[in-house]
């Protein structure tokens, strides 16, 4: 409005006392949130977070009962002096809803020797009870640590089962009814020690059992706890193959596995940090990429369930060695395809290696080219857990991250001696005893998460302050959970050495959404690899049944579809493992279709 059309004159004093009385009123409204709600109603009453984002997300954990905080492993005291390095992982988290109530339980690991791990049961809605002990699965850090679990369920009995892998023995605990787990590691016939960096439940030849893909991280002949010698580093900063083997354990339907990794092709030894498994051919069988430290990325394209052939050179994502630390898919620009998200390392001033977005490319062979730069999602600090997920119901894909290597208390850092100990040569890196000892140093320490959200035509703007996440704990394993049963995807991130962070999520009302649980017949009864393509709007929305993603981390089972304001799905295409499609037409939103496989 022009000053000369306003009358100015006339109404000034009228304004001044107007604008006193929305002054006075507004800081009281402001000041009564505050009081009820603290930093909530403070952020969406100045508009920043969920006025502008449409979501806020609120730290809960110790409220509703979680009180957990994670130990890192003590090794061999020969590695004392780098110890925050070596024992900088091993914090993860996994969802299962074990006993089939409906409502989503948390499974968290600890990687101290005799420290016990939980299992959070969802009460309805109100709360969580740790039921670990009670139910067997608490006691688990001995013969190693935790590294991380994953669930699926391998027998098919309706129970979702839990594999659970360390720098130690690989467990393989079978869920009785939701009612106790059964130890049965040595029945299954698994490898007596892996060193392991990420494990994945996939059924890589679709016959309606789920296999078992663990890789190696540290070689699997090391004892971390009784080092013969300390020249176990990697070899190299930039391509390492002196790493762990990998293990593709073929379920044979007997409550047996059997070794069939190189039977399969399947020969990497780098230091695989997170394996993720989809179909990104669309071949109809699951595809496995690996996001490795120290070196390249691999893609091993899966023949028609007989065999792997590893093409990340051709297909573009193993070109550039960084430091791999995840592997999350996601139809970031809603065309029906999978992108694959990998972390690593950005320090400015110091090392940017820049986080992957691999996006495919339209074409008969299939190719990736790198967006993450061009849409904005390629800094995230010391990154390692991310996830895809639409945290505001708009219909577009967003992305969590969290990140922080080692903060220490001092204010000293280690980047200059790591960057010396990174430019070394081979004999130089590999032996722990040339690494300079840490002295209490952080290393990329205190950083602030990412929250990435999704415009719908491949910007991301991060928005983590202004919705609410602003802990600066060493983030490793995240996931995206509905855990009120709201239609709105909550976020549990835990962090080595620190608390388990729940971040309840409220989402605008007006957004609609959609969700699939989805059970196989023929196919695995987890439904792990079953494809759904949700249309609506004009646009198409891709997701596939994960058996474990990102790092150290498996989100529910279920797969969550926003929508948007008002939208409705014209319909709904699955295709499961079997090779068989079933299709729905104009589906109700805002609910949960639990859909049996024909
Ligand atoms: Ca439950
Ligand atoms: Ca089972
Ligand atoms: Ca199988
Ligand atoms: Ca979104």
């Amino acid at each position: 409005m022009k000053r000369e059309d306003s009358g100015i004159d006339e109404r000034q004093p009228n304004r001044v006392v107007r604008i006193f009385v929305v002054l006075f009123f507004g800081l009281l409204l402001v000041a009564l949130g505050v009081m009820k709600w603290g930093g909530w109603q403070e952020e969406k009453v100045s508009g920043t977070g969920f006025e502008r984002y449409g979501f806020y997300l609120e730290e809960v954990g110790k409220q509703v009962g979680i009180d957990f905080a994670h130990e890192a492993p003590v090794l061999d005291a020969k590695l004392d002096h780098i110890m925050p390095i070596i024992a900088s992982m091993g914090a993860a988290v996994s969802v299962v809803d074990y006993d089939r109530d409906g409502w989503q339980d948390l499974y968290v690991t600890s990687s101290r020797k005799g420290r016990l791990n939980r299992l959070y049961r969802n009460l309805g809605g109100e709360g969580f009870e740790d039921v670990a002990i009670d139910l067997g699965v608490a006691d688990v850090n001995r013969a190693g640590v935790s590294m991380g679990a994953v669930w699926g369920d391998y027998d098919n009995d309706g129970f979702e089962d839990l594999f659970l892998y360390k720098w130690g023995r690989p467990e393989l605990f079978r869920n009785r009814g939701g009612k106790v787990f059964e130890r049965v590691t040595e029945i299954a016939g698994l490898p007596e020690w892996i060193n392991a960096g990420s494990a994945i439940w996939v059924d890589y030849d679709c016959d309606g059992y789920l296999d078992i893909f663990v890789a190696g991280y540290w070689p699997e002949s090391l004892n971390l706890w009784d080092l013969e010698t300390t020249q176990m580093m990697p070899e190299s900063f930039e391509y390492a193959n002196n790493g762990g083997r990998k293990y593709l354990l073929r379920n044979l339907g007997d409550g047996t596995f059997e070794d069939v990794t190189l039977k399969v092709g399947i020969t990497s030894r780098r230091w695989t940090l997170a394996v993720g498994a989809a179909d990104l051919n669309s071949s109809g069988f699951p595809d496995l990429f690996l996001s490795n430290d120290y070196g390249i990325s691999e893609l091993y394209v899966n023949e028609g369930g007989k065999r792997f052939v590893e093409m990340g050179e051709q297909t573009g994502v193993g070109r550039q060695p960084k430091s791999g630390m995840n592997a999350a898919f996601g139809d970031v620009l809603n065309r029906g395809d999978l992108a694959i998200y990998e972390t690593n390392i950005s320090q400015a001033g110091v090392l940017i290696q820049g986080n992957n977005l691999w996006v495919p490319l339209r074409g008969e062979t299939l190719r990736f080219e790198n967006f993450a730069g061009a849409m904005g999602v390629d800094l995230g600090g010391w990154s390692f857990g991310a996830q895809f997920g639409d945290l505001n119901n708009d219909g577009a894909l967003d992305l969590v991250l969290t990140n922080g290597y080692i903060s220490a208390d001092g204010n000293g850092n280690y980047w200059y001696d790591f960057s010396q100990v990174a430019g070394g040569h081979s004999a130089i890196i590999s032996d722990a005893k040339n690494w300079p000892p840490m002295m209490g140093r952080s290393l990329a320490g205190h950083q602030t998460k990412r929250v990435w959200v999704n415009d719908g035509v491949g910007q991301f703007a991060e928005v983590a302050q202004a919705v609410g996440v602003r802990d600066r704990f060493d983030g490793r394993a995240v996931v995206l959970v509905d855990l009120w049963n709201r239609g709105m995807l909550d976020v549990v991130v835990v962090n080595q050495r620190g608390p388990l962070l729940l971040y309840r999520n409220t989402v605008r009302a007006e957004t609609n959404w959609i969700g699939f649980d989805l059970v196989g017949q023929q196919s695995n009864r987890s439904a792990i690899g079953a494809r759904v393509q949700v249309f609506w709007n004009g646009e198409v929305q891709v997701q596939e049944v994960s058996g474990g993603s990102g790092y150290a981390a498996q989100n529910q089972r279920p797969l969550h579809f926003g929508l948007g304001e008002g939208a409705a799905v014209d319909s709904v295409a699955i295709r499961w493992p079997s090779g068989q499609t079933q299709m729905f037409y104009a589906p109700d939103v805002r609910r949960v279709h639990r859909i049996l496989e024909n």
